[in-house]
């Protein structure tokens, strides 16, 4: 066992207790055994590289180039995104992709290039294979983006899965961002990450990879473009990145590179080039539009593992009310299961939870429930029985049922991969909907099988149905998350038709924002935590998964006043903002942190709940364009070096620029500022960019930008939604989009365009409609002017 798995058994015991803890160790036992007999052990592999290019056959958006052993499928879409596959991979079968492949280019043809190598032109790309088989994607202009050295292959040579690695040289200025959920970014720094979905057992900080989402995507960003990468293939590998080196001037560059192994699956890959929020577009429409959350999914939110009872739960919400605090959901942990059972309520301490529900409900506030995949092993057991009789769980390679350890014990684990399981757990949370819930989140669907050593899930031999074609545990790992949270939503879908799903996820993978969002994870208690949870939202946006936020407060201990304070105010603007904290933790609910605590979160409180239509905007923005709420500030500026390393501020939608306090003791921060004229929300002072300044940030608030020109729709006094706009600099023009509340269901409130400009010494605020410009006077209040 390494050291890090020694940790994690011993968190594991901790935890779930001794009598758990003795399961835990059968179990791993019993995973190493199935794994041991059903897994041949690799022995000896021979490794091949593709050799030199033997034939072309051009076909549409680009053609096959064959090598002596191998051949590369290329293919340009009309939307710009470029697909190559080796071997013979083509785009489908895949769980990230949505509504298969798009059309191939038909302007885009293979024609030789020099060297005996090949490349297809397009209007947005240029890809170019030599000879023996490296792949350059070019922008328009001839700048290498990314240059893709020959893979190589390790094969079984009795027969079985290929291992395979391809390298990656990119520009010496390149920056690496994405990965899905990591902690030490929102830049990631050099060094090896882990594509396994994993539940770090316990809490983590920056220094812990992986976590539960790992995606094998990256953002690039160098002066000579922005592009996005995915390798299409959910197996367990790993990425290693490594940031070039200007020789500053002295013509020495060092390149930035990357490595990519991974032990089996298809060396298939997209890449997307363009500015950011092009690439995210292309990205959306490729792997799908996020969900819209129901609008009170934007407001504030609490949980915690462990309110125990009822009479807790009506404490805790009257103990929001009677401060004015503003609280719109409630979230249930497993305490609430009886015996720890999903789909069950402990019917002693929550004896009537549709009650409790409703009552909330007329005061606003929503409940949302845990729900985990493991089942209890037990016949007797509704979800057990229901689900042996359509055949729902995971077996192993000689046919018996998977066993592990959770919550519950012996635990079996729906097969989220068969469409026909999809379908039967989808319809178990009617019984969700009926206890009053109006929200879910997924716990544990990494998948976590308590291990006291190894690996802490299923046995990688595991069978999997993969839509019918069938396969292991070491395809279908890290699209467990993914394909339960498809279930839930496609469930819910079914069974409440007029209403939008409101479904959160721990683990996942590419895609996964079809069907909703996610959230940090046990995020440790402390600062390093606090920024962590910064890295961990911009990074998932970057990868297209834009609806996510922490466990304000930290999820362990307890944070001191001025820490849980700073995580609010943060959380204040991230798109799923939630306080939680574990069964043994401290609380997180303001009042317990002293009066001046509850004073400034009520502010923040308040300024989420003001800012309500902006979110509500760019929930729908996301989902049209796949712009994330929550943007790095290169956002716009790419080429902006200084704003590429800048990971302690943010950019929320276009016009606010967030920048939040991660240090102990800080009443004052650096904040860069990207170019244009930049306003303090709160003085109204002006700043200009690009440049950094320093700025006030008191223990009552969080220095917060608003662009120059953007128009900011907001909550009026009487709850009407007013625009705010902030003056154009003299002589500058400005503008924002708007899209109004269309309640929870499926309209689509149309998107409202809005100009700014000087005219005689007052703004002018205008609104495009189809017969022309229409002037707006009444609710718009202008600032900095
Ligand atoms: O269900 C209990 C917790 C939950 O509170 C947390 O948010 C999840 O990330 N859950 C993990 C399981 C146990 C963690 C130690």
């Amino acid at each position: 066992m390494d050291g890090h798995g020694l940790v994690r058994s011993v968190k594991t015991v901790g935890m779930v207790g001794p009598g758990q803890g003795l399961r835990a160790v059968r179990s791993a036992w019993r995973r190493r055994r199935l794994d041991a007999a059903a897994l041949a052990s690799r022995g000896a592999e021979r490794a091949r590289v593709p050799g030199a290019v033997t034939s072309v056959e051009p076909g549409p958006g680009g053609g096959v180039v064959r090598f002596a052993r191998s051949e590369l499928r290329v293919s340009v879409t009309g939307g710009g995104a470029v697909f190559w596959g080796w071997d013979g991979a083509g785009p489908e079968p895949s769980y990230a992709l949505v509504g298969g492949c798009p059309e191939p280019d038909p302007r885009a043809l293979l024609e030789p290039d020099k060297d005996g190598g090949w490349r297809v032109v397009s209007e947005r790309v240029t890809v170019v294979i030599s000879r023996h088989g490296a792949v350059e994607v070019r922008t328009p202009g001839g700048v290498v983006l990314r240059r893709d050295l020959p893979p190589r292959w390790w094969e079984p040579v009795g027969g079985g899965t290929a291992r395979w690695s391809q390298r990656t040289e990119v520009a010496a200025d390149a920056r690496f961002f994405g990965l899905g959920g990591r902690a030490c970014g929102p830049r990631l720094p050099d060094g090896t990450y882990r594509l396994w979905n994993t539940d770090p057992g316990g809490s983590f900080g920056p220094g812990d990879d992986p976590l539960s989402i790992t995606m094998p995507v990256q953002l690039v960003v160098a002066d000579g473009g922005t592009h996005l990468v995915f390798h299409d293939n959910p197996w367990d590998g790993t990425v290693t990145l490594r940031e070039g080196e200007e020789g500053a001037g002295s013509g020495h560059d060092r390149a930035g590179g990357c490595e990519l192994r991974m032990e089996g699956g298809p060396l298939r890959c997209w890449v997307v080039v363009g500015t950011p929020a092009r690439v995210l577009q292309a990205w959306t429409a490729l792997t799908g539009a996020p969900a819209v959350p129901p609008s009170w999914a934007l407001g504030a939110q609490h949980a915690r593992w462990g309110f125990g009872d009822e009479r807790e739960v009506r404490r805790v919400v009257a103990g929001y009310r009677e401060r004015g605090l503003a609280l719109d959901a409630l979230h249930l942990d497993i305490d609430h299961y009886d015996a720890h059972q999903v789909f069950t309520v402990d019917g002693e301490r929550f004896a009537e939870l549709p009650k409790l529900a409703d009552e909330l409900g007329q005061d606003g506030v929503r409940l949302v429930s845990i729900v985990d995949p493991a089942v209890k092993c037990e016949p007797g057991n509704a979800v057990y029985d229901s689900g042996s009789a359509v055949d729902a769980f995971v077996r192993d390679a000689r046919g018996r049922l998977v066993r592990g350890v959770v919550w519950a014990g012996e635990s079996v684990f729906p097969d989220f991969t068969s469409p026909e399981v999809r379908v039967w757990w989808g319809g178990l949370y009617a019984e969700r909907l009926e206890q009053g819930f109006a929200g879910f989140w997924h716990d544990m669907n990494e998948p976590v099988s308590f291990a006291a050593f190894g690996d802490a899930s299923l046995p990688r031999s595991a069978r999997h149905a993969l839509e019918g074609r069938g396969g292991d545990h070491r395809e279908a790992h890290n699209v467990y998350g993914l394909c339960m949270a498809r279930a839930g939503y496609e469930g819910l879908r079914a069974l409440r038709p007029d209403e939008r799903p409101f479904l959160f996820s721990r683990a996942g993978w590419v895609g996964m924002q079809r069907y909703g969002g996610t959230w940090s994870g046990d995020v440790a208690t402390g600062w390093p935590g606090l920024r962590a949870s910064l890295s961990l939202v911009l990074g998932l946006g970057l990868c297209g998964v834009p609806y996510s936020g922490p466990d304000v407060g930290g999820f362990d201990g307890s944070p001191s006043p001025e820490l849980y304070l700073r995580w609010f105010q943060l959380g204040a603007y991230l798109p799923l903002f939630r306080t939680h904290a574990a069964l043994r933790a401290g609380r997180r609910e303001p009042w317990e942190f002293g009066p001046e605590v509850v004073e400034h979160a009520r502010v923040a409180l308040d300024e989420r709940r003001r800012l309500h239509p902006y979110l509500v905007t760019l929930s729908h923005l996301a989902q049209r364009t796949g712009a994330p709420y929550v943007r790095p500030v290169w956002w716009f500026a790419p080429e902006d070096r200084a704003l590429r390393d800048c990971g302690d501020a943010f950019l929320l939608g276009d016009a606010l620029l967030v920048a939040p306090v991660l240090e102990h003791g800080a009443d004052r921060r650096a904040v860069r500022l990207p170019r244009g004229r930049w306003y303090d929300t709160v003085t109204g002072q002006a700043y200009e960019g690009p440049g950094q300044v320093l700025l006030d940030a008191p223990l009552s608030r969080i220095p917060v930008l608003a662009r120059a020109g953007s128009v900011v729709p907001v909550r009026g006094g009487g709850g009407e939604l007013e625009l705010e706009v902030w003056a154009p600099a003299r002589g500058r023009t400005g503008g924002g989009l708007v899209v109004r509340e269309g309640g929870d269901g499926w309209e689509r409130p149309g998107i409202e365009r809005y100009t700014t400009r000087w005219e005689r010494g007052r703004v002018v605020v205008e609104r495009e409609d189809e017969g022309g410009p229409v002037r707006i006077e009444g609710a718009v209040r202008v600032r900095g002017a």
